[in-house]
């Protein structure tokens, strides 16, 4: 078939829109109808160039809600007419990483994934006879996409596309990096590197779990009044201080229980680690750091008792966990709407990476 799709030719180059071609499910594929579909920093991280997994041409995409259209063969889980959320970290149940229920990170699919391949190692779309690559195994940048089984969570079907999608990647990533990966307590203090797309998850995530100072640390003294929204008790411009470490170490009596670097700096992530409490002390990257960057700190940081973690996706597992975070929204325990500042259409795609990039949006989200 034919579908309308946003296509990334080269690194650092505007998408362009075309028709392209898709070809339909394969076993154990679905063909999804994408209905809506978030921009993700990660989206504009592989464009720039600076993913060493990016592929061009390519269609990008990872933050999608739809419409299951057609299924292939073997498919058990899904049909036709189903509401469905694309998975980037897919959820098979069966790989080694799926059983030993100690990391949502499953594996069935992700060498071919990683290069921008379905399972079979070939890819559905093509544009005048060539191949263009799978982006994070959801491509939702294209109106069709063909997506594995393993890579959809069913979700009800009253729930609006336009603002769910956003709970493909940064709502969950947000709120799970919080209660699946570092399970913070209440009367925690907690310190939020980065307020955009996921740091005011993150904020959001603090205050469902009853947190006690929430600080939230952004650059841009415009995202201090939509954090405080969203239950930050504490702003700090790093600007404005002249240490950021210590101005968070005071506010805390000695240091943060938990801290959340969501920006991608290398830097940060040590203020974020070094900013956390001695003894037990925890920080979580989320942010993703470009190619070839490492991070440092003196070992002393861990010896005394503080550690560094990451966390993708959010700690979540998609077809387990995103239904039930879909129910939270509905039911009005999390605010998702207050966060997509604009909605475009497919033909203005480029103009959510600009207001991105320009610190303009916390979400934009490209209705098709
Ligand atoms: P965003 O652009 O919406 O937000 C980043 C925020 O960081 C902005 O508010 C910006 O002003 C602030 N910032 C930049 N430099 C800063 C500094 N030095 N100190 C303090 N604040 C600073 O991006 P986003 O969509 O929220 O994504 C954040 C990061 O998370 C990106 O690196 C993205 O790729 C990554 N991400 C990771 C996962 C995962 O599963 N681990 C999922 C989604 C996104
Ligand atoms: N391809 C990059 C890494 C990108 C990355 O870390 N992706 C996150 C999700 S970001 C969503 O916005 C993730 O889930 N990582 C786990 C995984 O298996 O990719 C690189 O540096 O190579
Ligand atoms: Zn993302």
């Amino acid at each position: 078939m034919k579908t309308k799709a946003a296509v990334a030719w080269k690194a650092g180059q505007p998408l362009t829109i075309e028709e392209i071609d898709l070809t339909g499910p394969k076993s154990g594929e679905v063909l999804v109808e994408i209905k809506a579909t978030g921009i993700c920093h990660t989206d504009y991280y592989t464009l720039s160039g600076a993913d060493p997994e990016g592929l061009f041409p390519a269609i990008l995409g990872h933050e999608g809600a739809g419409v299951v259209v057609d299924v292939g063969p073997n498919v058990k889980s899904l049909r036709k007419g189903d509401h469905v959320i694309p998975l980037y970290t897919p959820e098979c149940r069966e790989c080694k990483f799926c059983l030993s229920k100690k990391t949502n990170l499953c594996q069935a699919i992700r060498s071919t994934q990683g290069k921008g391949l379905m399972p079979d190692s070939t890819s559905r779309f093509s544009i005048d006879g060539k191949p263009l690559f799978h982006y994070m195994g959801t491509s939702t940048f294209s109106n069709y996409t063909v997506v594995p089984e393993i890579a959809l969570a069913k979700i009800r079907e009253d729930a609006p596309f336009d603002k769910v999608c956003y709970i493909g990647c940064g709502v969950t990533t947000g709120i799970g990096a919080v209660i699946y990966t570092a399970k913070v307590e209440a009367g925690a203090n907690v310190a939020v590197f980065g307020l955009g797309g996921i740091g005011l998850n993150v904020i959001q995530g603090a205050r469902m779990v009853d947190a006690d100072k929430i600080i939230g640390i952004d650059i841009n003294p415009e995202r201090e009044a939509m954090a405080r929204k969203f239950g930050m008790t504490h702003f700090i411009n790093p600007n404005d201080v002249p240490n950021i470490v210590d101005a968070v170490v005071q506010l805390t009596d000695g240091g943060a229980d938990y801290s959340f670097e969501c920006i991608g700096s290398t830097k940060v992530m040590r203020q974020a680690l070094e900013c956390t409490h001695k003894g037990w002390g925890r920080s979580i990257i989320i942010g993703v750091a470009e190619a070839g960057a490492e991070i440092s700190t003196r070992p002393f940081q861990l010896v005394t008792g503080r550690k560094w973690e990451g966390s993708a996706f959010g700690g979540a597992r998609g077809r387990t966990d995103v239904p039930k975070i879909v129910d939270w929204y509905m039911e009005g325990k999390i605010d998702i709407d207050s966060l997509i500042t604009h909605t475009l259409t497919l033909d203005n795609i480029n103009e959510g990476f600009r207001l991105m990039k320009a610190g303009e949006s916390i979400r934009s989200v490209v209705i098709y």
